[in-house]
C-alpha cells in the first residue's frame, strides 16, 4: 500500500516550477504549518533550504527537491528504529493513548503483522471501561485468528494484563499485547492506571513491557504532540504509531514529534483495514517525496 503524504505533494507543487524567490519560502513555510509540523520545525527546515539555496547558488525551485529530502532524512533519522523484543521468552507490549486513537485497530493489526511474521500472539483486553471494548478486540482477535485473555467489563485493568502475560508465558507465546482504555469510569487518574498496569506485569516479567506504544491521532496535530509530553513523563513511552495518516493534511507531526520528543515513530496508520499499517522507514517516507518525475 503506498502512502504519500498530503504536504508532500503540496510542497512538490510548490516547487515544481519556477524560481527561487522569498515568496517561494514563504509559502513553504505556510505549507509546513498548515500540516503541522509546527513553527519550531517549519522554521528550521525553511531556513536549512535558504542556506542550501545560497550555498549551492541554486536558482530553479526544482532543485531545492533534493535539499528537503535530505533534510527530511537527517530530521526523521536514516533508518527505521526496530520493535524491541524479549532476548528469549515473551516480549510484551503496552498500548497506551488517549480515547479513539486507535489503540485498539493498531493492536488488531499488529496481532495480524506479527502472526504472518510466524509469531505465536496473545492478546489482553485491559480496556475494561465498557464492554463493546472487549468486544471489538475479540473481533480483532478472530480475525487474525489469536488468542485473547479477558475478565468482566469493568474489572481491574491490572488483574487482566497480569492473566494475559501470565497465560501467554505458560502457553509459549512470544508476543502478548495488553489493549488500556484511554478514559477510565472511576476517578483514579489514567497515568496512574498505567503505572499500575506495568508493575503488576512486571511481577510475572521484570523487564516487561519491552515496548511501550503510544498510539497517536494524527489528525490532532498538535493536540498529539501536547498529549506525547504528557504521556512520556508518565509512562516511559518507548515508541509511537501515528495513526489516521490517511485523508489528513497534518502529515507534517511526524516531523515535529521526532523533533520535539525525540520518540521514534515505529509504525504509521494508514487506514481502517488489517494491512493498513506500515512500519515506519524515514528514508523511504523522504523517498516518496521524489516519487515521480519533478520536471514533467
Ligand atoms: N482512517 C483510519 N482510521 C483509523 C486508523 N486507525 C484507527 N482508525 C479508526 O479510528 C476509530 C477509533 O479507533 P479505536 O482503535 O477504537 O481507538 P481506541 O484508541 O482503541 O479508542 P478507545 O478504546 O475508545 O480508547 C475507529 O473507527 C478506527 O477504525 C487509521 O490508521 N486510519
Ligand atoms: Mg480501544
Amino acid at each position: 500500500m503506498k502512502w504519500i503524504p498530503n504536504f508532500f505533494l503540496q510542497v512538490k507543487d510548490l516547487l515544481r516550477k519556477g524560481d527561487i524567490t522569498d515568496s517561494l519560502f514563504e509559502n513553504l513555510e505556510e505549507i509546513l504549518l498548515e500540516a503541522d509540523t509546527g513553527i519550531q520545525t517549519a522554521e528550521f527546515l525553511v531556513s536549512q533550504l535558504k542556506k542550501d539555496a545560497s550555498e549551492k547558488r541554486l536558482k530553479d525551485s526544482w532543485k531545492l527537491m533534493d535539499c528537503f529530502k535530505s533534510q527530511l532524512i537527517k530530521l526523521l533519522g536514516e533508518t527505521p528504529v526496530p520493535v524491541h523484543f524479549a532476548e528469549k521468552g515473551l516480549s510484551v507490549f503496552l498500548m497506551v493513548g488517549v480515547n479513539g486513537s486507535g489503540k485498539t485497530t493498531t493492536l488488531g493489526k499488529l496481532a495480524a503483522y506479527f502472526k504472518a511474521h510466524g509469531k505465536k500472539v496473545f492478546l489482553g483486553a485491559a480496556d475494561t471501561f465498557r464492554a463493546a471494548a472487549i468486544d471489538q478486540l475479540e473481533v480483532w482477535a478472530h480475525r487474525t485468528g489469536v488468542e485473547v485473555i479477558k475478565h468482566r467489563e469493568g474489572s481491574d485493568p491490572g488483574a487482566v494484563a497480569y492473566d494475559t502475560v501470565k497465560a501467554a508465558a505458560a502457553r509459549g507465546a512470544d508476543i502478548a499485547m495488553i489493549d488500556t482504555a484511554g478514559r477510565l469510569h472511576t476517578k483514579t487518574n489514567l497515568m496512574e492506571e498505567l503505572k499500575k498496569i506495568r508493575k503488576v506485569m512486571q511481577k510475572e516479567i521484570p523487564e516487561a513491557p519491552h515496548e511501550t506504544f503510544l498510539i497517536l491521532d494524527s489528525t490532532t496535530g498538535q493536540n498529539a504532540l501536547m498529549q506525547s509530553k504528557i504521556f512520556k513523563e508518565a509512562v516511559d513511552v518507548t515508541g509511537i504509531i501515528l495513526t489516521k495518516l490517511d485523508g489528513t493534511a497534518k502529515g507534517g507531526v511526524i516531523l515535529a514529534i521526532r523533533q520535539e520528543l525525540k520518540i521514534p515513530i515505529k509504525f504509521i496508520g494508514i487506514g481502517e483495514k488489517t494491512d493498513a499499517l506500515q512500519i515506519f522507514d524515514p528514508a523511504r517516507f523522504a523517498e516518496s517525496l521524489l516519487g515521480e518525475n519533478l520536471k514533467s
